[in-house]
């Protein structure tokens, strides 16, 4: 190999310093610049255009990888946590009369069915254990038990719904709503919960029936279950009504 040596004179020592300098100067104004043009920009459902459009960019994505058959980890029943953390209690937080409790069930606009937890219950139950992931950072190895989405739609005749684009769900008090694509609540590991640990679900944990979602980060995992519909467009969504992405994908 031959050894090559370069002398570098005081003056382009200097030269390069001075390149330096202006470069980043310009960088920094560069960044004030984009940052001063992104808050003049219009809000999309609280976040600003040009940060929407690239959530929206990613929802395509998301959804062109998308596969019923890729299933999210599970674990052993050892693995799973005794004491389940708590996150969430809008729409949930008021005395909830349990025994009036009903699912209403939306098949059609002026088709309604009123279907009991004991009904639910009466259907294929499902157990499972991953690991539950929160968008605010933590995730959690967690058991749920119930009845898989699929299997709902089978024995309710929501064949055509079901694919029609989106599911919405509401609490019994409207305060807390998601939507969802078709795909990912027709995957095979969707379920209507309504037992963690084994046990009927704790009333922080929406008691009598909630969604378990794996392939969706935690907002997506609506606690207390009021009301199930089916639209062509974007159901109303809680959290992508603040800023937050749509789809919340894993
Ligand atoms: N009704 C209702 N469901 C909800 C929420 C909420 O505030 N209200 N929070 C969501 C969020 S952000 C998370 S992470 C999970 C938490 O579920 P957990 O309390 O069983 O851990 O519930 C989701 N479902
Ligand atoms: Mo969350």
């Amino acid at each position: 190999m031959p050894f090559t040596q370069q002398i570098v004179s005081t003056k382009q020592i200097r030269n390069k310093t001075i390149i330096s300098f202006i470069s980043f100067f310009l960088f920094i104004t560069g960044c004030v610049f984009i940052w001063k043009w992104l808050q003049k920009q219009p809000e999309n459902n609280g976040a600003l255009v040009p940060l929407r459009s690239v959530l929206n960019t990613n929802e395509k994505i998301f959804n062109a990888l998308f596969s019923s058959n890729r299933l999210t980890k599970t674990f052993a029943e050892k693995d799973a946590a005794k004491k389940v953390r708590v996150n969430g209690n809008l729409g949930i937080n008021y005395n909830f009369d349990a025994a009036k409790w009903k699912l209403q069930l939306i098949r059609k606009p002026g088709d309604t069915l009123y279907i009991s937890l004991d009904e639910i219950k009466a259907l294929p139950k499902t157990d499972i254990i991953f690991d539950f992931k929160c968008i605010e950072g933590w995730s959690q190895v967690t058991h749920w038990g119930g009845v898989k989405f699929s299997d709902f739609v089978k024995k309710y005749s929501l064949d055509e719904q079901s694919r029609i684009g989106y599911v919405g769900l509401h609490t019994p008090d409207n305060q807390y709503y998601v939507g969802i694509d078709s795909k990912s609540i027709l995957h095979p590991q969707t379920i209507l919960c309504y037992e963690m640990n084994g046990q009927p679900l704790p009333m922080n944990q929406g008691y009598p029936l909630r969604l378990i979602i794996p392939v969706k980060y935690g907002v997506k995992h609506l606690k207390r279950i009021g009301t199930i519909f089916f639209s062509a467009n974007r159901p109303p969504d809680y959290w992508y009504e603040q800023g937050y992405d749509y789809y919340c994908g894993l």
